[in-house]
């Protein structure tokens, strides 16, 4: 059985919980309150003290891009991953992508007004402006990130989009993004999440 160490308000862990219901993978869900990620335990589990981890039998991975990546190349090969070596570099721009940009933009402007970090607004806001530029450009002649399908490019870059507002970002000038988040919220098995403005 899959376990998916997880927490309910986080995006990250977010996109591990919708490419396991997309799979129809049974798994079990366990929450790690923010203090308990940094105990021996959980510490052994991911050193980084953080959510998500996936843990398949005796494979443990952390990183929410990582998991999207061990996922697809298990259940989703080519379909999820990319068909050739272009698509699937372009894919892995993607998760670059929400790992630096959408992190470190809406993801951060999220932790600064949702969970009150004391973070660095205008640097994240620079970072969110970037991404949501290049989003809507990019959104405007796609209506998936690539392959004109799901991958899990858009997996990653989706939940910190979806939740946005919880960051003060306001996605009524972004019709694109919006189009894009509705579509991905309206896929079969999609796992709402509270906070998530297509709901
Ligand atoms: N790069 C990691 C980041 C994971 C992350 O930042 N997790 C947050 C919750 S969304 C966390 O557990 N933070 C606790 C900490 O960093 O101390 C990923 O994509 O999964």
């Amino acid at each position: 059985m899959i376990r998916l160490y997880a927490s309910p308000l986080s995006g990250n862990a977010h996109k591990v919980r919708m490419a396991l219901s997309f799979l129809n993978l049974s798994h079990e869900e366990i929450t790690v309150p923010a203090p308990e990620r940094k105990t021996p335990d959980f510490l052994a589990i991911n050193p980084l003290g953080q959510v998500p981890v996936l843990v398949d039998v005796d494979v443990v991975i952390r990183d929410s891009q990582a998991i999207l990546v061990y996922l697809a190349t298990l259940h989703r090969p080519g379909e999820w991953d990319g068909r050739d070596a272009a698509e699937r570099a372009r894919i892995m721009q993607w998760l670059s992508f929400a790992a630096n940009e959408i992190a470190n933009g809406p993801a951060m402007l999220r932790l600064g007004r949702l969970f009150g970090a004391d973070i660095h607004e205008p640097t994240a806001q620079a970072f969110a402006d970037k991404a949501l530029k290049l989003l809507e450009a990019h959104l405007a002649t796609h209506d998936w990130l690539e392959g004109g399908r799901l991958t899990i490019a858009d997996i990653a870059a989706s939940p910190y989009i979806g939740l946005a507002a919880d960051g003060g970002i306001e996605l009524g000038s972004r019709p694109n993004v919006t189009r894009w988040l509705d579509r991905i919220a309206a896929l079969p098995a999609f796992p709402a999440m509270q906070g998530w403005s297509a709901d």
